[in-house]
């Protein structure tokens, strides 16, 4: 089976400097290289910068995105998204017209003599309670009900307000590494637990493969910074960073 991973794209709608317009031309032509080229492709946490579906509205700026996606879709490829600490708020949408299957908390599979894991990572850190429990606020019913009877104009300069004070939020380097030890130590624990062999994550935007007592941790990274993903080809991970045009 052919797999690709990729995470924390975090494609805004609205591009705000010219490293946004780089990140969104070079996951573009990602997408565009990957049409036919996989079986399987998971969305790995944090492909939107922000998300939110209307009953009638969805956000035109992501319309070439979505439309790659379809595409590749549209090849035989089975298309799978688990939400991140960005993208959470999915009302249909995704499923109903693109062919994404959305899986709130974690997606596992069984390839090719492989057992698969694959989550974000964002519930795994350690030493984030302020952040454990703005996750269980912003995920409310009542708080998604409120934010869906916003004008989307409204609603999306608010909801990039909140994001954009998550990502400036100073985080000391060790405080950050330390939070991101989580994410290990929680493949660890899948592995022994659950007999997972291969634990793929995101959220530190580290890219990174790591061999484990019994299995081996994987973090897709990012698009903001390293522009990288995994392959997983007939069970062989490969941890690559992608250049335009090659
Ligand atoms: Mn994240």
């Amino acid at each position: 089976m052919r797999i690709c991973v990729l995470s924390d794209v975090h494609c805004k709608y609205a591009a705000e400097t010219a490293s946004d317009r780089l990140n969104e031309e070079l996951t573009l032509s990602f997408l565009k290289e990957s049409i036919g080229k996989y079986d399987l492709m998971v969305l790995n946490g944090d492909i939107f910068d922000l998300w939110f579906d209307w009953k009638y509205t969805i956000i035109k700026q992501y319309f070439p995105i979505l439309r790659r996606l379809a595409e590749i879709g549209e090849n035989c490829c089975r298309l799978i998204l688990t939400s991140g600490n960005h993208d959470f708020w999915f009302n249909g949408f995704l499923k109903t017209y693109i062919g994404i299957e959305i899986h709130p908390e974690q997606f596992s599979l069984q390839a090719d003599g492989h057992k698969l894991l694959f989550t974000h990572g964002d519930l795994h850190t350690v030493n984030d309670l302020r952040y454990k429990i703005f996750r269980r606020i912003i995920r409310l019913p009542l708080v998604k009900g409120l934010f869906s009877i916003l004008h989307p104009d409204l609603a999306l300069s608010l909801g990039r307000r909140m994001s954009r004070s998550s990502r400036l939020r100073k985080v000391s380097h060790l405080l950050q590494t330390k939070k991101s030890a989580g994410l290990v130590r929680y493949a660890q624990s899948q592995i022994q637990s659950a007999k997972y062999d291969i634990v793929c994550m995101g959220h530190s935007h580290k890219p990174q493969v790591r061999e484990l007592s019994g299995g081996i941790y994987v973090n897709s990274g990012d698009w903001v910074v390293h522009h990288s993903y995994v392959e997983i080809i007939d069970g062989n991970i490969d941890l690559k960073t992608y250049s335009k045009g090659v």
